[in-house]
């Protein structure tokens, strides 16, 4: 006999099976709140104070005001660098500084940063020498800073394997016992490369501590985030992985820092992965190299100036009356000395031998790389007999 609607609703209220209350949906605690989460307006106005992400201490975000206009310097910098011949190419964060200074400042030295070609001023903010980070830039060698020393892996150019570096130091690092967190930096575009997907698996399965920042500018070179994915937010892409996620607004300053910070006390505390997806904008070209007037409109980029962090900030800080006027001029004078000591140091030529290009290839070369080494060596020692 077949169970009709009818005999449903006539059946006796003693015969119904009582509801069971409906099981937490496990999915909740994972996904990021539907707006991004914002503590200043973008003139600088401080909105009301919230509970679940309390604002930072205001000397750090002084430090914080600091190293961000030092980093636009050293940016603008490196971009005159590129049209004086003097660097090979250079792939701007102007506009993104609140993300690349406020990932630096939420580690301890003692933490890991996995960074991209884009994160130069990242780098120059956690404190390495701006000709070191240069280098690779400038076409001299794969990464000139020790990233042991300096705990900061080689600026990866291949789309998203950093994802996945991450994982396996930040796992390795949880296995020997300590409480090392990773950053992985990562572009929009970037979180639709396997590495991303492979990185933050392994990292959920395994509750290897490493936040993944991806820094939401809107572009990969000319392809918009509309051509890129479907995803409500790119944040959303944490929850089929088991992995919590946020959404900030990238060009606040005091957001980006109290959220990074929420996320790496949860690494730290053996939570495993966290998810930040960070809106901002690329103000500049995707390099040098690119010509941006072939896919946006001026408009569009006039109106990101207006969200601009560094005013933000300085506007903010001004208010509650922890910046002055002599502490802006001190921070800009500060930045000008940083720019005309990279000028300098980078008139300088280096010394490169080619055949280095052959080391740390793999600890122990292959019978290839020998023979490679070996024909370079007779080449350069061919040129140098035709010099004499
Ligand atoms: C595996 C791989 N595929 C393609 C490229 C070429 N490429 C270099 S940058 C880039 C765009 C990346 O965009 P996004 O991840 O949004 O980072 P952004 O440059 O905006 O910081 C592409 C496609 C590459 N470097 N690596
Ligand atoms: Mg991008």
């Amino acid at each position: 006999m077949t169970t009709t609607p009818q005999a449903v609703r006539r059946a006796s209220p003693r015969t119904r099976r009582k509801a069971t209350p409906a099981a937490p949906d496990p999915s909740a605690a994972l996904l990021p709140q539907r707006e991004p989460v914002r503590l200043l307006d973008p003139d600088g106005t401080a909105l009301p104070p919230r509970e679940d992400y309390p604002e930072p201490p205001v000397e750090t975000l002084r430090e914080m005001y600091r190293r961000m206009v030092v980093g636009r310097r050293f940016d603008v910098q490196a971009t005159a660098l590129t049209k004086q011949g003097r660097l090979a190419v250079y792939p701007s964060a102007r506009g993104q500084e609140a993300c690349q200074v406020g990932g630096v400042l939420a580690l301890r030295d003692t933490d890991w940063v996995f960074p991209t070609y884009r994160e130069s001023m990242a780098l120059t903010a956690r404190g390495i020498d701006p000709v070191e980070v240069l280098t690779l830039l400038r076409g001299d060698w794969h990464c000139g800073y020790d990233p042991a020393a300096t705990r900061t892996a080689p600026q990866c150019t291949p789309l998203a394997t950093q994802c996945v570096h991450a994982a396996g130091l930040a796992y390795g690092e949880s296995y020997q016992g300590r409480d090392t967190v990773a950053l992985a930096f990562i572009g929009d575009g970037a979180t639709s490369e396997g590495d991303f997907h492979e990185g933050i698996n392994f990292a959920a399965v395994f509750k290897a501590p490493v936040v993944y920042l991806v820094q939401n500018n809107k572009y990969a070179i000319s392809v918009p985030l509309s051509r890129q994915t479907a995803a409500p937010s790119l944040a959303y892409k944490g929850v089929g992985y088991g992995v919590p996620s946020e959404q900030v607004d990238g060009n606040d300053p005091v957001a980006v820092l109290a959220v990074l910070e929420r996320a790496v006390a949860h690494a730290r505390a053996g939570k495993g992965p966290y998810l930040i997806e960070a809106h901002t904008y690329r103000m500049e070209p995707h390099t040098n190299a690119d010509d941006q007037t072939r896919y946006r409109d001026a408009d569009e980029v006039e109106a990101w100036r207006d969200r601009d962090p560094i005013a933000r900030l300085e506007a903010y800080l001004r208010a509650r009356g922890v910046l002055d006027d002599a502490a802006v001029a001190a921070v800009a004078e500060e930045a000008e000395a940083y720019a005309a000591a990279l000028r300098r140091r980078m008139d300088e030529r280096p010394t490169v031998d080619p055949l280095s290009l052959f080391d740390h290839v793999y600890a122990e070369p292959t019978p290839q790389l020998v023979e490679q080494r070996e024909q370079v060596r007779a080449e350069l020692a061919a040129d140098q007999e035709g010099d004499a």
